[in-house]
């Protein structure tokens, strides 16, 4: 039996695997509970900053960033790009994961070792176990660039947690429940940032509130977030 520590309450059945430590890491200093399943790990990559953006602009030598067009017709005021086995895209025929760049045609570039080393670091400080993605959705914020209300439903396993990197200008994040009507909370997310969203949190509504005007020594005026995911 492993001892508990006390005050620690854990469920008695463990509906998802990979997450039982969560509530002992959630105490350590610089981090912060959204929810059940949802830490941020406050300047967790802040001295990486630099070495991240460079293999970001690696990437996007070989898969530019574009705005894409959602299946309403609507085209996204945030500019992304895709590392990785899977990419997520979205055109007039929907929203999904794909092998080769739609603009190229060919393989969407490799996941940088630095951004697996990353997911495998993140999620483990958050209490996941054994996180290993196989995609990396690359998005690119100006002044003005928002993510209305929206859950991540186009992969495949829901028990695999997802971590998101933020680097540049500072952001207001929505995070809200499961249902779009919850009223979502607000929370600042600065360079360096990152945040883990597994277990009960996986499915739940969040957002990115219009990018305001700011100036960042690595980015300028523009805000880059990650979000490494298990997509296969
Ligand atoms: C909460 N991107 O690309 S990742 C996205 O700042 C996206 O660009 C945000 O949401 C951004 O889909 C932040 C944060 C995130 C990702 C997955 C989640 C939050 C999540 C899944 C469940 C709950
Ligand atoms: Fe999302």
């Amino acid at each position: 039996m492993v001892p508990m520590k006390p005050g620690v309450r854990r469920r008695a059945s463990r509906p998802l695997a990979a997450y039982d430590l969560f509530a002992d890491l959630a105490a350590t200093p610089g981090r912060e509970v959204i929810a059940d399943g949802a830490m941020i790990l406050r300047g967790f990559l802040r001295d990486e900053g630099e070495a991240i953006l460079r293999a970001i602009d690696s990437v996007a030598a070989r898969a530019p960033f574009r705005r894409m067009v959602t299946p309403g017709g609507f085209t996204m005021s945030a500019a992304m790009t895709n590392c990785g086995r899977a990419g997520w895209i979205t055109d007039r025929r929907g929203y999904r994961y794909t092998d080769v760049d739609p603009e190229s045609g060919r393989p969407w570039p490799e996941l940088p070792a630095l951004f697996v080393d990353v997911a495998r670091r993140a999620s483990a400080a958050a209490g996941f176990r054994g996180f290993v993605p196989d995609a990396c959705l690359i998005n690119c914020y100006e002044p003005g660039a928002r993510l209305s209300l929206h859950q991540d439903r186009n992969e495949r396993d829901f028990t695999a947690p997802i971590v998101s990197v933020s680097l540049g200008v500072p952001a207001i994040f929505l995070f809200g429940g499961a249902e779009r009507s919850e009223r979502p909370g607000r929370w600042r997310l600065e360079h360096g940032d990152v945040v883990v969203w597994g277990g009960p949190a996986r499915l739940a509504f969040h957002g990115v509130v219009a990018l305001a005007e700011g100036k960042h020594p690595l980015t300028g005026s523009r805000r880059f977030n990650l979000t490494l995911r298990k997509a296969l």
